[in-house]
């Protein structure tokens, strides 16, 4: 077994012994990951491209049928219990991790799938408001645990956008498809190009030599993330509807270019030019980064992920002034081929591109600095690319 593996099992056996400890029966145990992206970020709900992957730090979801229908769920690292009966499904108000999983059960419902009450025992490692994904990788885990037990025989697509719906019913956050996708369909050492609009990917290797992955996490949870996420969304769709006006092919700001910004959204309003705009650029900066990963011309590549915080930053104006530090302060250091802020925005981590004998010294250095304008310290994470959501025990 190698390192990586064996590392999963552990957690997993440690997610087990809770499961027994609570609930005195054997479960099968559900591995699902955070996520990471390269670049094209807010382009999965315009039907644009993504180049997430699956991180090692994972959710892992320890789980049983009962005989009754009632579902009694802990969140061991919160030391947090829930319970509630399947004819009473509904979203939450007063904590938000059940409605991961809630939601990801409503969607059986939904389908007609039978569905049998259950013990669950969630443990995670994926830092939570970070911008990693962490509620994405429990409802993956969940949709993918319910169709084990259950034999539901669902394709793993079909139960990305089950958990995709999860979110936006049980969470109220209108997300895209990216974040469930990379969960549930990554494979290790590979990012994964998506087309939002076909549904189609192609792993992409992502083997650099001598460069690391490095999270710099500002440790300012996205909070405002939920509703300004939807107002961009508003924002987006706003936009099509004053360009389909004129010209009717279009679907969504995937189909529009520059030009129909400025003859049909510019003179109407410039916020929302502002933001459609950055959405054009980003669809198609992605696919040019996505020819710099093939050629191997990483520098290229790094160029454009700090293209994308700018924008991210000036245009679609999600980002914050913890995020824009941590980018600034790496933007003219030679051992950072590339950065910007990931995610969502409001919070959460940069992503940067660094030359491994580096780490260390930008670990330290940036820490420092960040806790003297901010009074607080980063948290750093090296992920490594893992594979997507699979049954473990
Ligand atoms: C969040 C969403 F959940 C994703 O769908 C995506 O839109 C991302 O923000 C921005 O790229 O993670």
């Amino acid at each position: 077994m190698d390192e990586i593996n064996k590392a999963q099992r552990e957690i997993a056996e440690k997610a087990a012994k809770k499961f027994r400890h609570f609930f005195s029966e054997e479960p099968i145990v559900v591995r699902s990951p955070g996520r990471i992206n390269i670049i094209g970020e807010h382009t999965d709900y315009n039907e644009g491209f993504v180049l997430p992957a699956a991180i090692d730090k994972a959710a892992y979801l320890a789980i049983a049928l009962r005989d009754d229908d009632e579902i009694h769920l802990v969140a061991a690292d919160l030391n947090e219990k829930f319970s509630i009966s399947l004819n009473e499904l509904k979203p939450v108000s007063d904590i938000s991790w059940p409605n991961y999983i809630l939601g990801s059960v409503a969607q059986f419902i939904k389908k007609g799938i039978a569905l049998k009450g259950f013990n669950a025992v969630l443990m995670s490692d994926v830092p939570i408001g970070a911008g990693l994904s962490s509620s994405a990788a429990v409802e993956c885990a969940t949709t993918f645990a319910l169709n084990e037990l259950m034999h539901a025989n669902l394709e793993k697509l079909e139960m990305v956008k089950m958990s995709q719906i999860a979110e936006h019913e049980y969470a109220g956050v209108m997300c895209g498809i990216m974040d469930q996708f990379a969960s549930m369909m990554g494979k290790e050492g590979y990012v994964m190009k998506l087309d939002c609009r076909s549904l189609q990917y192609d792993y992409v290797p992502f083997k650099l030599e001598g460069i690391k992955i490095l999270l710099l996490d500002t440790n300012v949870k996205h909070s405002l993330a939920s509703s300004e996420y939807n107002t961009r969304r508003t924002e987006c769709s706003q936009a099509v509807t004053w360009i389909k006006e004129h010209e009717p092919q279009v679907k969504s700001l995937r189909d529009v270019t520059e030009e129909m910004l400025d003859k049909y959204v510019l003179i109407k309003d410039k916020l929302v030019d502002m933001r459609s705009r950055f959405i054009v650029q980003e669809i198609n900066r992605l696919q040019r980064a996505c020819e710099d990963l093939l050629k191997g011309d990483i520098q290229a590549l790094g160029i454009k992920m700090f293209a994308t915080h700018d924008g991210l930053s000036k245009m679609y104006e999600v980002s914050c002034d913890e995020l824009d530090y941590l980018v600034e302060f790496v933007r003219n250091n030679d051992a950072v081929v590339g950065a910007r802020m990931m995610g969502g925005g409001f919070g959460g981590c940069t992503i940067n591109l660094i030359k491994e004998e580096a780490v260390g010294a930008l670990i330290k250095d940036i820490s420092a600095q960040y806790l003297k304008h901010f009074g607080k310290k980063p948290d750093a994470y090296l992920v490594s690319i893992s594979d997507g959501t699979s049954k473990i025990l």
